[in-house]
């Protein structure tokens, strides 16, 4: 795999007013939904205060890269960008706020981050379980979307109906049980135009592979 530095991006320059660096976040209108007896999806609705200063701020700050990846024959270039965030404490303080709630919440040391711009509707994440799912059978992993809602879709591993989610900006889906192992989780493209898009997701373990190398199948 290889990264380059994208071409710069065009957005709205923010100003960040102390009030907005402490994100505040709310856990009282989760749903969960049993995806089979042994894994779960919770959508969190409103999770988060103020997503649009969130979205302009990591527009600005974060460390944005355009990977690519040899696939069998030929390079291919990730339809999104992303930036890693592999040490925490390496994060801005209002991710690193966040990792701490969801921490709280979740019982589990959140310690690395990555970040998803999917810049319009062709920008994508094809099925895949994350990573963390080689190393335990069990995961909570949570992704909060900041900007446009598009789909969030699940399906089992080894075939089935899929699940179709709409989180808006500031919602939470959070894939639990043995969702890394025992379905799979993707980022279509849409067909109509969709404005751009983050997602943060939250990774347990302080590892650099832990994103690239997930299941893709
Ligand atoms: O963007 C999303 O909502 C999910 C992205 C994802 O699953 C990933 O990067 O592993
Ligand atoms: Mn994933």
């Amino acid at each position: 795999m290889s990264q380059t530095m994208p071409a710069p991006l065009v957005y709205q320059a923010s100003l960040f007013h102390d009030s907005l660096a402490t994100p505040e976040f709310d856990f009282s209108g989760a749903r969960r939904i049993a995806l089979d007896s042994r894994s779960w999806i919770e959508h969190i609705p409103d999770w988060l205060e103020h997503p649009d200063a969130r979205f302009r701020e990591l527009m600005e700050v974060a460390p944005w890269l355009q990977r690519d990846r040899w696939m069998y024959t030929r390079t291919v270039i990730e339809p999104r960008l992303t930036a890693d965030y592999s040490d925490l404490a390496e994060a801005p303080r209002s991710l690193r706020a966040m990792a701490a709630a969801l921490s709280e919440h979740y019982g589990v040391n959140y310690r690395s981050l990555w970040v998803n711009l999917y810049r319009d509707q062709h920008d994508s994440t094809a099925w895949h379980g994350d990573n963390i799912g080689r190393i335990q059978a069990e995961s909570i992993v949570p992704v909060l979307t900041l900007g446009a809602s598009r789909r969030f879709l699940m399906r089992p591993t080894h075939g089935g109906a899929t699940s179709t989610f709409r989180p808006a900006s500031g919602d939470l889906i959070v894939m639990g049980g043995r969702a890394q192992r025992d379905w799979r989780h993707c980022v279509p493209k849409e067909s109509t135009p969709s404005g751009p898009r983050i997602s943060i997701n939250f990774a347990p373990e302080q590892h650099r592979a832990l994103r690239s190398m997930r299941y893709m199948d």
